[in-house]
Order: C-alpha cells, then sequence, then structure tokens
C-alpha cells in the first residue's frame, strides 16, 4: 500500500513545515512523529489540542501514522461545546504541545505531551542531538534502532478512518464527521491534478488546524505532495507579504482573510507586489465577494481561484489553474467527483444554462463514511448514494458551478466558520436574563455574514448587556459563535403554530 506521504516515508531532507521560527525537514518529522506514533499505536482513538502551532501538525501527523483515528479539538472550545465532543468521540489519549495546560474538559483521557527537536531547543538545531525524554521518560528524540531511523508503521487500509472533524447542522451539537484515509488521498490528489500543485510549492497560510481547510488542505496537502507549508500563527497582511516575497509560492486563505488583503493594497505596494508573484492565491470555506475578487485583481493582475468544499465531502469543485478564472464561481467538479443538481421534486437538472437552481449533491471517494455515532443522521444526509450538500446551485454552459445560496437559513458562514442557528439560541436561552431567543445572520462586509441575538430579555429595565452574552456562548461553544450584535425585542416574532419567523426579523 502506498505512504499517505511518500516524501515521510522516504525521509526527504527537505523542510515540511514551518511555525513561527520552528522548522521541521521530512526527515525529522519522520522522527518526531514516528517516535509518537509509536507511543499512541493500538489507541482507539486521540484528541489533538489544536493549537496553530508545529505540535498540532507533528501530532496529527503520528495519529495518521500509527493509523488512530484523530479528532482535532478548537483550543478555544467552550466548555458545553468541549464536554460534547470529549463524551462524544471519546478519545483514550490527547495530544498536546509540552507546557500547554488542558482544560477540565479533558482531565479524563490521558495526556501525551508533543515534544519536537524544533520546539525544544526554540529553533532549529543541529543533527544528531542527543536523544532526550519527554515528560513521562518516554524517549521523544529519533525513534532509533541501531543501525538507523525505525522504520514507519505500516500504511493502514484506505477505509481506516483517520480524522472526526465536528461540523455544525442548524440544530443541536456539532456532529463528528468520520473521514477516511481514502478520502483524504482522493481530494488532496484532485487538487494536485486541478492547481498543478507540486513538491517545489511552498504553501503559506493562518488557518487554524480543526477543520479541514487549514488541517487537511493546509497541512497534509503540501505534506502529501511533498512540499512545505508554512504557518503564520494569526492570520495578518505582514505575514503574507514576508512569506509571499520569501519563497512561498501559494497562499490559502477564508474570503474575510481576502476582503482584508483587499482592503490593505491600496496603501502596500509590498502587499501588491507579493500576491501579484504568487503561483496560485485559493480561497474556500464561504463565497468570495465578486468586489473584492475584482479589487485583488485590479490591483494585482492576478485572478483568486475559488474551490467549494465540505467537512463531509472534503472539495467537490475549483476553477483549474490551467481553466479560465471566474469571480463568483467554484468551478468545475474535481477528478473523480461526481455531481448533480437537484430540483426539490427530486429531479435532476440536465440544464446547463446559468440559471436554473437545483441543490447540489456529490457522489465520490472523497465523501466521508458517517457521522459518528449518529446512523440518524448519516441516513438524512443521503438520497440513493448521493450526498445532500444543502447548497443551491446553477451551472453555466461549460460546467462551471455558480453557489446562490442555500437550503437552511438557520445555517450561518462567519469568517469562513459554519455556525448552526440552533446550537446558539440553546445557549442563549439558558441565560438567566434571557426569555426568548433567536439567532440570525445578516450580512457583512468583512465575515460574510455576522451573528445576530434577538433577545427578548426576561427583565425589560435590566436586560443581560450585549457583551455579556457574547460571553456567555464564547465561554459555552466558541468565541466564533458568539453574537456580534444583540438586538432587544418585545416579544419575538410567531406563526399560528407559534413557530417563529426569523424571515420578518430581517432575514
Ligand atoms: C473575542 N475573542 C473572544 C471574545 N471576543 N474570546 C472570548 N470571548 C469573547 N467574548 C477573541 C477570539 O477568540 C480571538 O482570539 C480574538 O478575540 C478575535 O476574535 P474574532 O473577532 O472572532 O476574530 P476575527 O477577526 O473575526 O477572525 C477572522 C478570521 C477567523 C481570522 C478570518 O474567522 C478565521 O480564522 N476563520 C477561518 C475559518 C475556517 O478555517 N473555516 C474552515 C471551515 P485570537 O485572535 O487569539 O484567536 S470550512 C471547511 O473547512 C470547508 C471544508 C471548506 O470549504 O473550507
Ligand atoms: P463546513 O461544513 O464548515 O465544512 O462548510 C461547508 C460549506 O461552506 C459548504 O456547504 C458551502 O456552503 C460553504 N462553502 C465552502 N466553499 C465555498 C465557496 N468557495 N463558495 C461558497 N460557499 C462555500
Amino acid at each position: 500500500m502506498t505512504p499517505l506521504f511518500p516524501a515521510l516515508a522516504a525521509r526527504a531532507d527537505r523542510p515540511a513545515l514551518q511555525f513561527g521560527g520552528h522548522t521541521l525537514t521530512y526527515a525529522e518529522l519522520a522522527d518526531d512523529a514516528g517516535a509518537l506514533a509509536l507511543r499512541i499505536a493500538g489507541a482507539r482513538r486521540i484528541a489533538v489540542w489544536a493549537t496553530p502551532t508545529l505540535a498540532t501538525a507533528v501530532g496529527v501527523v503520528a495519529g495518521l501514522l500509527a493509523g488512530v483515528p484523530v479528532v482535532p479539538v478548537n483550543p478555544k472550545s467552550g466548555e458545553r461545546e468541549l464536554a460534547h465532543i470529549v463524551a462524544d468521540s471519546a478519545p483514550e489519549r490527547v495530544l498536546v504541545e509540552a507546557g500547554v495546560e488542558l482544560p477540565p474538559g479533558l482531565a479524563a483521557p490521558e495526556r501525551v505531551d508533543i515534544v519536537t527537536r524544533a520546539t525544544r531547543s526554540g529553533s532549529l538545531p543541529e543533527r544528531g542531538r542527543e536523544r532526550e525524554r519527554g515528560t513521562d521518560g518516554v524517549p521523544t528524540g529519533s525513534a532509533t534502532t541501531g543501525g538507523g531511523p525505525a522504520p514507519l508503521p505500516p500504511e493502514p487500509c484506505p477505509e481506516a478512518p483517520a480524522l472526526i472533524v465536528y461540523t455544525s447542522g442548524t440544530t443541536g451539537p456539532p456532529k463528528g464527521a468520520v473521514l477516511p484515509r481514502r478520502a483524504l488521498t482522493a481530494s488532496l490528489d484532485a487538487l494536485e491534478d486541478a492547481w498543478q500543485w507540486t513538491a517545489d510549492d511552498v504553501l503559506v497560510h493562518a488557518l487554524p488546524l480543526f477543520h479541514v481547510h487549514g488541517l487537511i488542505l493546509g497541512v497534509l496537502g503540501p505534506l502529501r505532495r511533498g512540499g512545505s507549508v508554512r504557518h503564520l500563527g494569526r492570520f495578518d497582511t505582514a505575514g503574507v507579504t514576508r512569506e509571499l516575497s520569501s519563497g512561498a509560492t501559494m497562499f490559502f486563505g477564508v474570503p474575510t482573510m481576502y476582503h482584508r488583503l483587499a482592503e490593505a493594497l491600496a496603501d502596500d505596494p509590498a502587499l501588491v507586489k507579493a500576491l501579484a508573484g504568487a503561483r496560485l492565491l485559493v480561497s474556500g470555506s464561504a463565497a468570495l465577494p465578486v468586489h473584492d475578487h475584482r479589487r485583488i485583481t485590479t490591483a494585482t493582475g492576478r485572478a483568486v481561484v475559488e474551490r467549494y468544499g465540505m467537512t463531509e465531502t472534503l472539495m467537490n469543485t475549483s476553477v483549474r489553474a490551467d481553466g479560465e478564472p471566474r469571480a463568483g464561481t467554484v468551478g468545475v467538479p474535481l477528478r473523480g467527483v461526481e455531481l448533480r443538481l437537484v430540483e426539490e421534486s427530486g429531479d435532476s437538472i440536465e440544464a446547463y444554462d446559468g440559471e436554473t437552481v437545483g441543490e447540489i449533491q456529490v457522489r465520490g471517494p472523497n465523501l466521508f463514511t458517517a457521522y459518528l455515532n449518529r446512523p440518524d443522521a448519516t441516513e438524512a444526509a443521503f438520497t440513493d448514494g448521493w450526498f445532500r450538500t444543502g447548497d443551491m446551485a446553477v451551472r453555466d454552459p461549460d460546467g462551471y458551478v455558480r453557489i446562490v445560496g442555500r437550503k437552511a437559513t438557520d445555517l450561518i458562514k462567519s469568517g469562513g466558520y459554519k455556525i448552526g442557528a440552533g446550537e446558539i439560541e440553546n445557549v442563549l436561552l439558558e441565560h438567566p436574563g434571557v426569555r426568548e431567543a433567536a439567532v440570525t445572520g445578516e450580512p457583512d462586509a468583512d465575515l460574510g455574514e455576522r451573528i445576530v441575538a434577538w433577545i427578548v430579555p426576561r427583565d425589560a429595565g435590566a436586560p443581560p448587556s450585549a457583551e455579556e452574552l457574547a460571553d456567555h456562548v464564547a465561554g459555552q461553544l466558541a468565541a466564533h459563535k458568539r453574537p456580534r450584535v444583540v438586538r432587544y425585542l418585545d416579544a419575538l416574532p410567531r406563526n399560528d403554530m407559534g413557530k417563529i419567523m426569523k424571515r420578518s426579523l430581517g432575514v
């Protein structure tokens, strides 16, 4: 069986990962992740405390090498969200960067410290240093066996689960999408084809490492190609400029990041030059407004390539690197992906007319296998073997897909994060000052959509402040799920059945 990361198996002496000042070559990553893989081998499932650090990348690669399913956890998860993920995925161990404190919600799984040679020494170490011991006394350096480094574990079968990534629905807590190894290889290799992605590419990004975009595309993608990734830790235009001006060839971002780049271009000639020199600029996770596409192209002469994906399906379509760029579209189906548009009636739309709207349904090796512990939700997500994305689109005569909206108004995309209105409403309703709550998304130039909470307070004379409610949601769920605006009402608009009419709230 061919390995998931050929350059790692070959212990190539080329840079693989760079986070701030910390760098690992493939050979070093094979040593560090290989040693960690030996320590976690046999575990049923592991969590990784997914800070935007080198340690996280090493922890995830170790899990993949060991064939142990990895659950990446948002380190900013609030109490309730964390409790749900831990109870649902029941990890036996939690991998965390040495020295980093874990919240009480992660006290049950056995802690395993991630120690890498790069972070141990604070910078690139000289080779051949003595083996060191981790906090639990297990060797953390090169897993050597006398004559040389120990071989990496054998490649697990393609259907073996690789990652479990949590994703929000309209109601209820997030669901864990089980992603098998073949979904990762199928999707990453289809992107190699669409983007002419090679070992010479150096990717720069600043995406979080607990979602598909930042982790699978942004870290595992370069590793599968044998290229390298430079992670900025946190997004800013200066970091993007610096890396694209010093050897990086590609940038991946969500539309909010491109919006911020577009805003900065007018006063930043170095940024203009950096973007103009990039081989490929890719946007995804939400629609990049045509206005931002145009501003970037006008200033830099470069077109941003959009690709369309989902946690459950990985990548479905993309504008190809060798194709015609077209702002406002997500390009054509990727190699191996079957895509159809389906009407409300269930009939498939045959037209390629740029105007008949249907739901995007997909089929192919890029798909997840199931929602963890949720056979009901898994079954409901498919029709005759086709996955129902909930995204509505039209198809141009040449096959380019144009997303025009989504079926569920209760799903909000803010900053590229998918957020369920119901989840936030449930948490708001538990606040002692809240009698009724409804959550909607409204257009936001920076975030795409911003979360709005409509609140009927228990005491109209002393309503809880917007800040207090935002902190409450951030503390229970996650900071990106907090309402950015709170509007107070005497009563929520309801129909004769008592159902809240969100459309009258201005959605
Ligand atoms: C603010 N903060 C708070 C609070 N308010 N913390 C606790 N309580 C509060 N009340 C903190 C935040 O944690 C954060 O900390 C900082 O203040 C700023 O937060 P925020 O305002 O939310 O940040 P932002 O400026 O709005 O972030 C914009 C962003 C971010 C950087 C673009 O939205 C982002 O990283 N988006 C990426 C989403 C993504 O990767 N989606 C992929 C999923 P600190 O600064 O320390 O963090 S979709 C996917 O995977 C599919 C497959 C696909 O197609 O790609
Ligand atoms: P998630 O479940 O967080 O993986 O988000 C998946 C959703 O993000 C999709 O169902 C789409 O609604 C949206 N999405 C991803 N990429 C794009 C894009 N390029 N344009 C428009 N929407 C996108």
